[in-house]
């Protein structure tokens, strides 16, 4: 019997694709979701995923790439974790004939130095959260106090922007101050209660607006420990649309999220099945769509639809 269990291993056909994931790390509850949602769709299409967790570390990145490349995978997914210096790296996939694609994070590199990039478009979700808050306050003065993304990443970088192209003209709403907390809940909540004992207790402060939900989660906590209600005497603006987000909308204490898809690998591996197919070149940018919601959106029910998907 076990002569034979061999001799049908042996006989299985190897036409698996084998595809290395060099993912960012598990800084926030999006992030673990597209892990998830990544190893569950590589399953559904018979592909081998490897994949490596860089801790949020760029250096970490770039070895499981190498890695990858050395192992001679057939492609790799990269979420990079900064913008730039990936050149070199990029440079060493395409010269050993690997097709790279980006995942939900953009690098400063050549475009040809990658097949696609899949994700969404961050400058217009920044966009999106400033002009909720630009309506919610009509021409009531607000001071609003922004968490940042990663450093260098290009989320924290275009999502700044966006919301600052879209209160720029508004000049009754001014950003008093503007920290990074790393995407993670526990950041979020430091850097907030810094600045709520900054701005007398939080009384200066009219809104937070944070570049993801895990950060607005973890400075709502901070504001409920300073005696206010988020929500209310601070509204809360943030991006994802990750469960935890939703049920705190339903509680009052979140005002309005604008909602990114953790599957970005569903559209890369199409790209990719086409790609190893027959050479076609997908378009450089494959663009997943950004929704908002607000509490008027029965946040409750959204919650019901996403707790069981990875997050
Ligand atoms: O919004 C954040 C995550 O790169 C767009 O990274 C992504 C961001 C996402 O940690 O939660």
């Amino acid at each position: 019997a076990a002569l034979a269990t061999t001799t049908a291993l042996l006989a299985q056909p190897t036409l698996a694709e084998t595809v290395g994931f060099a993912q960012i790390g598990s800084e926030s509850g999006w992030r673990a979701a597209e892990t998830t949602v990544t190893k569950q769709e590589a399953e559904k299409r018979g592909i081998d995923l490897k994949f490596a967790d860089a801790q949020q570390k760029q250096e970490n990145q770039i070895k499981a790439v190498k890695g990858f490349i050395a192992q001679g995978v057939d492609a790799i997914l990269l979420a990079p974790v900064v913008a730039t210096g990936w050149d070199e790296v990029l440079k060493e996939a395409q010269e050993a004939e690997i097709p790279v694609v980006l995942l939900d994070r953009m690098v400063d590199s050549d475009k040809s130095l990658y097949l696609t990039a899949v994700g969404s478009d961050l400058v217009h979700e920044g966009n999106v959260a400033g002009e909720w808050l630009v309506k919610d306050v009509g021409d009531k003065p607000c001071n609003v106090v922004e968490l940042q993304g990663t450093t260098g990443s290009s989320p924290a970088i275009d999502r700044k922007k966006g919301f600052e192209d879209a209160i720029a003209g508004h000049d009754n709403i001014k950003i008093i101050r503007s920290q990074t907390g790393d995407f993670t809940r526990t950041k979020g909540k430091e850097v907030m209660e810094s600045f709520l004992k900054a701005e007398d207790g939080g009384k200066n402060i009219c809104a937070l607006y944070a570049h993801n939900d895990d950060m607005a989660v973890g400075a709502i906590q901070a504001i409920k420990e300073a005696g206010l209600k988020p929500g209310t005497d601070i509204k809360v603006v943030s991006i994802d649309g990750v469960p935890d987000i939703f049920t705190a909308m339903a509680a009052g204490e979140a005002n309005a999220t604008v909602e990114l898809t953790p599957n970005m690998a569903g559209p890369a591996f199409d790209a990719l099945a086409a790609y190893w197919k027959d050479k076609t070149e997908p378009p450089k940018f494959i663009q997943t769509e950004s929704k908002l919601f607000t509490q008027a959106d029965d946040p409750q029910a959204v919650y019901e639809t996403k707790k069981d998907l990875g997050y």
